[in-house]
């Protein structure tokens, strides 16, 4: 047997293989089980001792240098693809610069940076917690009792595994668990809004199973009803940028409220829309419920770890979606989140126009 010629045929097949493909089939006709060079190592368990110490270090040396052969070529056809990949994908510095700037601001971002700057002012802070909670700090905190309809499987997201202490897990299903946490965290005055991603298993034309919610928690000494009149006016006038908007108050029930009221706004129809501003009494008018409010609970307020005896609040709750579709038009709450380019386009905010009371919360367009 020649294996010097054997080798030479090798070793010119592997310089010709043009891409890793074809090397790769030269490697298993030559090395791999059923392998020439493979076959070759096997007949050396038949032969005589001395024929075998005289062939074996031949044919080690020919699968040596083809296995070398091999990775060499490998090597080289693998820097001449990373070449050519390069040289196909320089970048043109020369290119001139987007006119405006690329991406925008989503609605909800939007009206979120626009709560947080409205009642910045009249002296809250934003408040965050985890998304992740349990049942604890989102139902029984908030004098949500275990038969309440609130807990059934079939609004809320459990997690099949409880935490260390036994709890069940969840997603979330109002920001509420956020100032519970503020509330046994700083103790009280507390003047704080809650916004943020909240989850329930609802799902149609008005519903998502994710969507946004702003919550108001102010716990003081002397707190009524009037103070949240007040405040929600005041927060209603400058979001909607109207001085004409009108509230009315609706005796309600929330079990972490009492009493609880739900917030109306008028309306006018003009050109087939509604628009907010003036009395939902007038003719042509009428009143559309906006928030959930109400003087914080005692129940609530002792479970914060505060004496009810000693503080009172109120709370109030909103969708930041559905404030974002009254204020910007917008009719399907799921093109939210569908993340059509064309649709944050269309309703997306400049990036660099950031809301202020004194510039305009919402004219940044
Ligand atoms: C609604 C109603 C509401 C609250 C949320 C709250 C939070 C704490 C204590 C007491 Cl920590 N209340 N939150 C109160 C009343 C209503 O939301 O319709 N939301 C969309």
């Amino acid at each position: 047997m020649d294996y010097a010629a054997t080798r030479e045929d090798a070793l010119a097949q592997i310089a010709a293989a043009q891409d890793l493909g074809t090397l790769e089939t030269l490697r298993v006709g030559f090395l791999g089980k059923q392998g020439s060079i493979s076959g070759l190592l096997k007949t050396l368990g038949g032969m005589l001792p001395e024929e075998r110490q005289q062939v074996g270090p031949q044919i080690h040396a020919l699968r040596e240098s083809v296995s070398e052969a091999l990775a060499a070529r490998k090597d080289a056809l693998e820097a001449a693809a990373l070449a050519q990949r390069l040289a196909g994908e320089t970048v043109d510095l020369t290119l001139p610069a987007p006119e405006a700037p690329r991406g925008s601001i989503h609605p909800v971002s939007q009206v979120m940076d626009e709560l947080a700057e409205i009642f910045a002012d009249m002296g809250f802070a934003v408040a965050t917690g985890p998304e992740i909670e349990d049942d604890w700090h989102n139902f029984g905190a908030l004098n949500i009792p275990e038969s309440h309809p609130a807990r059934a499987m079939h609004d809320t997201f459990y997690f099949p595994d409880q935490d260390g202490e036994g709890r069940a897990m969840l997603l979330r299903t109002h920001t509420s668990p956020v100032q519970i946490r503020a509330m046994l965290a700083q103790g009280a005055p507390i003047r704080i809004i809650a916004p943020g991603r909240v989850y329930r298993s609802d799902s149609d034309a008005t519903h998502t199973p994710m969507f946004h919610q702003v919550e108001g928690l102010v716990i003081d000494k002397g707190i009524h009803l009037g103070h949240l009149k007040w405040t929600l006016e005041t927060f209603l006038k400058a979001f909607f940028e109207r001085d004409d908007i009108v509230l009315r108050l609706r005796p309600s029930y929330f079990p972490f409220t009492e009493p609880s009221v739900e917030v109306d706004v008028g309306f006018a129809i003009v050109g087939g829309k509604r628009v907010l501003g003036g009395s939902g009494d007038a003719p042509g008018h009428g009143w559309m419920e906006l928030l959930g409010s109400g003087m914080v609970n005692r129940k609530v307020i002792a479970a914060g770890g505060l004496d009810p005896d000693e503080w009172q609040g109120f709370a109030f709750g909103a969708g930041i979606d559905r404030l974002a579709m009254l204020k910007y038009g917008m009719d399907d709450l799921r093109a939210f989140f569908d993340g059509d380019a064309r649709w944050n386009r269309h309703y997306g905010f400049n990036p660099n126009d950031v809301p202020t009371l004194s510039g305009g919360v919402g004219t940044a367009a």
